[in-house]
């Protein structure tokens, strides 16, 4: 069941030797034994965004197609109606249909947008974003990057100065950095968290398409070994749809 889930055979030996050693009687107990195994070896780092900066900022990233646009426009969504004042900064300059997508979410979330122009630096078009919420008075920016794989090195040092430039930009104030991963895409998200773990500092997971039958199990593992929260998940492709991450909830569906 663990290794249907994507956790690796290491994790899932792991786990089982765990629950093994509680002695569950029932199915339910064993339930119980995995949710507290489980809990054991993933991150103790908080869940919730960290959102005090002034503007906070939240970059988005991930390889192509992992759900970025999706997750930035439904987290704008979410913070609008939380009474934040988001910005959406539009920052895949890869592609015009990638800022084109940008700009729909955003114009969904009734939030306001600025666009990367095709082919431009994404960290200057981020740094433009945080002076941009500073002067209109928004305080959280939200930007979303071109999708890109952890073996493109100049994409990924890309991102490196990305981080670098975003923090420059913040006056040296922590911002939230998100991989988004694909739940679909299983254990291969393992190698993919190591690698940009290395080219900026991630301080979250965002687990994209939990409503898949994909159970993402990828990202017990990933905890264990990069101590990085996952902190949302994307339950569907609306706009609602998109929850704060509960481990016990994950677990559970697991076993489920
Ligand atoms: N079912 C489901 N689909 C999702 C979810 N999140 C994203 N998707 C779908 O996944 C596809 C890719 O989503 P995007 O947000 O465009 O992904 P991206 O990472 O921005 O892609 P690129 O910019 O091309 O790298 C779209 O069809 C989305 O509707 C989710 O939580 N559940
Ligand atoms: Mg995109």
């Amino acid at each position: 069941m663990l290794i249907a889930a994507d956790l690796g055979p290491a994790m899932a030996a792991r786990l089982t030797a765990g629950v093994r050693s509680r002695a569950p009687r029932t199915r339910e107990e064993a339930a119980e034994a995995l949710v507290a195994v489980a809990s054991a070896v993933m991150s103790k780092q908080p869940r919730e965004l960290n959102l005090a900066g002034n503007p906070a900022c939240i970059l988005l990233y991930g390889v192509n197609g992992a759900g970025k646009t999706t997750t930035a426009g439904k987290l704008a969504h979410r913070l609008r109606a939380a009474g934040r004042k988001p910005l959406i900064v539009a920052a895949d300059t890869y592609r015009a249909a990638g800022i084109e997508q940008m700009v729909l979410w955003a114009e969904r979330a009734g939030v306001p947008h600025l666009d990367g122009s095709s082919g431009a630096d994404p960290a200057s078009v981020v740094f433009d974003g945080v002076q941009t919420a500073r002067k209109r008075g928004l305080d959280v920016v939200i930007a979303d990057t071109a999708g890109r794989l952890q073996t493109q090195r100049n994409l990924i040092e890309e991102l490196g100065k990305l981080g670098r430039v975003a923090s420059k930009a913040l006056n040296g104030a922590p911002y939230e950095s998100l991989l988004v991963l694909d739940a679909v895409l299983g254990l291969t998200s393992i190698v993919q968290a190591r690698e940009f773990n290395k080219a900026i500092p991630m301080t979250g997971l965002a687990l994209a398409k939990l409503d898949s039958s994909a159970k993402g199990g990828a990202v017990i593992a990933i905890e264990a070994e990069l101590d990085v929260p996952v902190k949302l998940a994307g339950v569907g492709e609306g706009i609602d749809d998109l929850v704060p991450f509960d481990p016990a909830a994950f677990v559970r569906a697991i076993f489920d």
